[in-house]
């Protein structure tokens, strides 16, 4: 394991720094705040703050986490189609679906059916007993030919415009969030801003209704990005491949281990949008939801405050302190709750935020 991870660390860009100082000042009301990270117990807070901000708990009161009502991406039971986007390029390729693919495969359809019905018809042996002993037709021929040519290419131009929009590098000045996929959870971390990694578990049921969360989506600790700017999302995988999916931000990227893959996202508006893990990864893939906190600039800098995060240049005199060890992926930890086990109360985060 352990030369995986040094074989993966000149990849992974920065090095990830555990620990979240903030977390001892905050209150038990402030749990969704807080991220339960598994390093905790290896790194004392004070060593894992070093050099990341003067007081990691400036703006710790300023964070709330948003309410239920500001829920926009989740799947509604019953619905058909795709959800309701929140991004430009969302907008594109529902727009590309709805006005161009669904019309043209909608007329295909019923024309192929139509000349079906009239062939059963017209041309059964009761109806026309001496067929026809034509074989060749060069204007039908031309025709059936060149027709799918010409649709094909109506396709390509919106078509191959979504492709290259979608994979358009994000500015140079974009914030950037790692996005880590664990078995079976995920890490965000914030290379801008000091470096800290957030670890982000699947809610029990009870504990997700209680809050009035989709049981199976709602998560503990959200990935926070400011609503209304670019993004650049870099996904990697610890130990599997994992897919980072968020439907109604027409978001898919996967998350390879020792590949380190990069998009665009630029959220609308602020909002908690919902996705889930979409590729395959082991027993507990279904459980490991995707929540993504959109807040408005200055929220979400009280946030990154409140993780013991810095913003703008704090976060580059930040960068010259020494880093912090590579995070151990919780599964390689013999009996870690991630590593297999369902979680048990022990481990939830409101039995953490009692103690
Ligand atoms: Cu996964």
């Amino acid at each position: 394991m352990a030369v995986f991870w040094a074989a993966l660390a000149p990849q992974m860009g920065r090095a990830q720094e555990a620990g979240n100082p903030a977390a001892e000042t905050m209150s038990v009301g402030e749990a969704d705040a807080r991220a339960p990270n598994v390093a905790d117990d290896s790194l004392p807070p004070e060593e894992a703050a070093e050099g990341q901000t003067t007081d990691p708990a400036v703006g710790a009161d300023a964070y709330q986490p948003l309410s239920p009502e500001w829920i926009k991406g989740q799947p509604e039971s019953g619905a058909l189609g795709f959800q309701k986007q929140y991004s430009d390029i969302g907008e594109y390729g529902l727009w590309m679906h709805n006005v161009v693919l669904l019309p043209i495969i909608t007329v295909i359809v019923l024309l192929v059916l139509a000349l079906l019905l009239w062939v059963i018809a017209r041309y059964n042996r009761r109806a026309n007993n001496d067929p026809s002993r034509t074989s060749h037709n060069t204007l039908i021929e031309v025709i059936w030919t060149v027709l799918p040519v010409v649709i094909l290419f109506i396709i390509a131009v919106p078509s191959i415009t979504l492709l290259v929009r979608q994979y358009d590098s994000p500015p140079e000045d974009a914030l950037t969030v790692k996005v880590t996929g664990y078995q079976w959870y995920w890490g965000y971390s914030y290379p801008d801003n000091g470096g800290f990694e957030v670890i982000s578990n699947m809610l029990e049921d009870g504990e997700a209704l209680d809050r009035g969360l989709p049981p199976k989506l709602a998560v503990d600790n959200r990935m926070v990005v400011p609503a209304g700017e670019p993004i650049r999302i870099q996904t990697t995988g610890a130990d599997v491949i994992h897919s980072f999916a968020v439907p109604s931000l027409w978001f898919k990227l996967d998350a390879v281990p020792g590949r380190l893959n990069e998009r665009e996202l630029t959220i609308r508006e602020p909002g908690i949008y919902y996705g889930q893990c979409s590729e395959l990864c082991g027993v507990r893939h279904g459980f490991m939801p995707i929540a993504i906190e959109a807040l408005p600039r200055p929220q979400f800098e009280a946030w990154v405050r409140a993780q013991g995060g810095t913003i703008g240049e704090e976060a580059e005199e930040a960068d010259m302190a020494e880093p912090a060890d590579l995070q151990e992926p919780e599964s390689s930890v013999e009996g870690a709750p991630g590593a297999g086990a369902p979680p048990t109360e022990l481990d939830s985060p409101a039995a953490d935020a009692e103690v």
